[in-house]
């Protein structure tokens, strides 16, 4: 695949602006359970995520991304923390917490959620798991989740415990997911939908089973509930993916620009609401009012959004290093917004990213993107690109 060629003249102008460093020890970066079993299978990189180490890159970027599309894939994704809501108002709290409406929200099933502040800014996107009608787990992206919901808790006053369970996921991603879980776990996977988890255990370790992930290639998260046997599940789950060819990998940033999935933090700013990032569909304007920021999310969906979030493809056949600033979009001259994130695409062969643009702009609409001082010519696009 051409696609070699290509990064490797990405790594060549990567290199050029990011020396290599090294992370300070710190018991304040705490490791995963799977951060042995990640070292020996030759993690190179790491991002911080909610105040932990998530492995990045295992040093074969284009392997890595066709191992997601068309085979199996091991991620270590304990950064995926839970905030756990326990005792008689838990599930008073996870409504209070999210617009979206979680009235038929059954046990064993799980949400997509938005949890907003009194504005109406999208502060965390998690995945809300209900155990019980008396726990709820929000397996949260990269912000302090939990502090907020206490916080939420002790101010209406409700009797439920906010805390952080010994629980981390770790994702089987790919189109082959379900034969390697299957056969770790049993057929009754292949019949769980979207969201959907069991609580089990394998060689004593125990486990939740969901199918969900991070990905559009489909797969599962097995949740591990006890952080001492985290090398173990890691062998098990490697094991058994051997006749599918199983590998290590991480959130692919390529996989996911492509198939349009948001990332909280680096996609959004402080003054994001769910209807700019493409989560409309999971506000429930009639939820009760005692949902924080349902009065402010009715107002900006009375009104409409100022933004929206489109696709960008940018004119060019070589690959340019991903942006660590947001990116000034310009049209007719005006700017109207920015370019959020930026891959290469192997199946496209473009430069892409997200647009969080004014609503003036439309899929299309030619456009510039400054880009190191430089105006590159790109034309908006629907989301998701593939
Ligand atoms: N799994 C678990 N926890 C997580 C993530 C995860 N926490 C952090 C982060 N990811 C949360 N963000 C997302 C974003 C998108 C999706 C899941 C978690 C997702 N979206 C699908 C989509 O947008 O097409 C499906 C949404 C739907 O239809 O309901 O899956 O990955 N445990």
């Amino acid at each position: 695949m051409t696609a070699a060629s290509g990064w490797g003249i990405l790594k060549a102008a990567l290199s050029a602006r990011f020396a290599m460093h090294t992370i300070a020890p710190s018991t304040r970066l705490r490791p995963s359970p799977f951060h042995e079993a990640t070292l020996a299978e030759g993690v190179r990189g790491f991002t911080v995520y909610n105040h932990m180490l998530m492995p990045t890159d295992y040093g074969d970027p284009v392997g890595e991304y066709q191992r997601l599309l068309n085979g199996v894939a091991l991620w270590d994704v304990a950064v995926e923390r839970q905030v756990q809501l326990a005792g008689p108002d838990a599930g008073r709290l996870a409504q209070i917490l999210t617009p979206r409406d979680l009235s038929t929200l059954g046990a064993g099933e799980g949400r997509y959620v938005a949890l907003c502040d009194h504005a109406g800014t999208l502060i965390n996107d998690p995945v809300l798991l209900k155990l019980a009608d008396d726990r709820f787990w929000l397996s949260i992206a990269d912000s302090d989740a939990l502090f907020w919901a206490r916080a939420i808790a002790a101010e209406r006053g409700l009797e439920v415990d906010v805390s952080e369970p010994d629980v981390s996921p770790l994702a089987v991603q790919g189109p082959q997911a379900e034969a390697v879980v299957a056969a770790l776990f049993g057929d009754w996977v292949r019949g769980l939908k979207r969201f959907r988890f069991k609580e089990t255990a394998i060689d004593g370790i125990p486990v939740v089973v969901a199918r969900s992930g991070w990905s559009k290639q489909g797969g599962f998260e097995i949740y591990l509930m006890d952080g001492s046997r985290g090398r173990a599940l890691w062998d098990l789950v490697r094991e058994a993916g051997r006749p599918w060819d199983i590998g290590p990998g991480s959130p692919n940033a390529v996989e996911r620009v492509e198939s349009g999935l948001l990332s909280w933090g680096g996609d959004t700013d402080a003054r994001t609401n769910p209807f700019e990032v493409r989560l409309g569909r999971f506000v429930d304007l009639d939820v009760p009012d005692d949902v924080v920021g349902i009065a402010a999310l009715r107002r900006i969906a009375a009104r409409g959004p100022a933004r929206h979030q489109l696709g960008v493809l940018l004119e060019g056949d070589e690959p340019t290093p991903p942006p660590i600033r947001w990116r000034e979009i310009v049209k007719d001259g005006l700017p109207i917004g920015h370019q959020t994130n930026g891959v290469w695409s192997y199946r496209l062969r473009r430069n892409i990213g997200f647009a969080l643009v004014s609503v003036t702009a439309t899929p299309g609409d030619d456009v510039e993107v400054l880009v190191d001082g430089a105006r590159i010519p790109g034309r908006l696009a629907e989301l998701p690109f593939l």
